[in-house]
């Protein structure tokens, strides 16, 4: 079938399928490492491209092949390539696109491994990195040297729930030739399609919403164009950080339900972050979905939804902060995120603690921020569960 012109849902359901020869609803699990030729010739018309016949699972896969057209069909990319985690996709991009002497512009509160392996390994290598608060994108103008090729940016970014204007960025880019780069992990493509506003690649950790159920890690690509494919599609292949046909499978089941699971967490977090809002013992609530995020208006035009994550800090900052993560009992006290249960953490200890402290507190993921990601529970049952800790804290 072709899916190009069905709406969203009916793409999750439908897009990137495999017609084998069973009839089979779902798509198969191909759990092999490798593909029997069927002549010599096949095998060598296999390697040199003239044939489209599967290889070796670290290239080429039916089932992961499913995810990646998937994929694509949602972001309204060229091709997806997955890969085993979204630091793996982090790595593939970094090392494809960028080379000796390049810079990269990225958003300051990014997630903190992927400023960290810049920061720590690609500079290494004679790659330089800026960080800047790119909410505002004249701080992205007056970073802009020649070598800058490569333009990173988190939107909402982790954990600051800051937001980052793509149309304005892309315009930026494009004018100067430079590539753009979207971390869309915290929307998924149900709530905002960074290509669509003119960004070159976008990719996800699907470990987070895209799977959904906390049962796998996993990163997906999407590129716009065949060119970049061509560039990272190797890199991904050389660096050995392919995704497992499994996981592929796992992330094609959990994206069926993408929609109502994101439409679900989403009016759960409206009613989180309106009750932490108010409450006597909260210092401020950040969430795109609260009149009072200073990008509100940003957030109604770029994104279909103010999404899952919201990000806080009590009056009393960290010791308050982590007295409440030890007394609620219904979100689990973990990282990672965009799972079917809620989940709370301290980005200062934990997922960003590897960030270097000045800028950490540079770019506002201060020592007492939670980040807490809202599952699909009854609401209720959230709220009343923050609210009996909140009374202890
Ligand atoms: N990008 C974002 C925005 C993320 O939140 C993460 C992981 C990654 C990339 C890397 O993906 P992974 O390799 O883990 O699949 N974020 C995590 C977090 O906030 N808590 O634990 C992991």
């Amino acid at each position: 079938m072709d899916t190009k012109d069905l709406g969203f849902d009916s793409k999750l359901i439908h897009s990137g399928q495999i017609d084998d020869q069973f009839g089979s609803a779902t798509v198969p699990i191909y759990q092999t490492s490798t593909f029997r030729f069927r002549d010599a010739d096949h095998g060598a018309a296999c390697f040199s491209g003239d044939s489209d016949g599967y290889i070796y699972t670290r290239l080429n896969n039916p089932t992961i092949d499913a995810l990646e057209r998937l994929a694509a069909s949602l972001e309204n990319g060229y091709r997806g390539i997955a890969c085993s985690s979204g630091m793996g996709a982090v790595n593939t991009i970094y090392s494809g696109v960028l080379k000796q002497g390049d810079h990269m512009i990225s958003t300051d509160a990014v997630y903190g491994p992927s400023r960290v392996v810049m920061e720590k390994h690609y500079s290494k290598y004679g790659i330089e990195s800026s960080y800047v608060d790119t909410s505002n994108p004249d701080n992205i103008i007056k970073e802009i040297r020649p070598q800058t090729r490569m333009i990173y940016i988190e939107t909402p970014a982790n954990p600051t729930m800051s937001l980052t204007d793509l149309k304005a960025v892309a315009e930026i880019a494009g004018e100067r030739g430079i590539i753009t780069v979207a971390d869309n992990t915290f929307c998924s493509p149900y709530l905002q399609k960074p290509l669509d506003f003119g960004f070159d690649i976008v990719f996800h950790s699907v470990t987070k919403f895209m799977n959904g159920h906390a049962d796998i890690v996993g990163g997906v690509i999407v590129v716009k164009q065949r060119k970049l494919d061509s560039i990272l599609r190797p890199m991904m292949i050389n660096l050995g950080c392919n995704m497992d046909p499994h996981q592929a499978y796992m992330v094609i089941r959990g994206l069926k339900t993408l929609s109502v699971r994101m439409e679900k967490a989403q009016q759960n977090a409206i009613k989180v972050a309106r009750f932490l809002e108010v409450h006597p013992k909260v210092a401020w609530v950040k969430y795109p979905g609260l009149e009072s995020h200073p990008q509100y208006e940003l957030a109604r035009s770029q994104m279909d939804g103010p999404g899952a994550m919201i990000s806080f800090e009590m009056k009393g900052g960290l010791n308050a902060g982590k007295n409440l993560m030890n007394k609620v009992s219904l979100p689990l006290l973990a990282v990672s995120l965009g799972g079917v249960e809620s989940l709370i953490q301290h980005p200062a200890s934990m997922t960003h603690s590897k960030v270097d402290k000045s800028s950490r507190e540079e770019s506002g993921i201060t020592d007492g921020l939670v980040r807490f990601s809202v599952g699909i529970e009854n609401p209720e049952d959230i709220i009343t569960d923050l609210e009996r800790a909140m009374e202890n804290v």
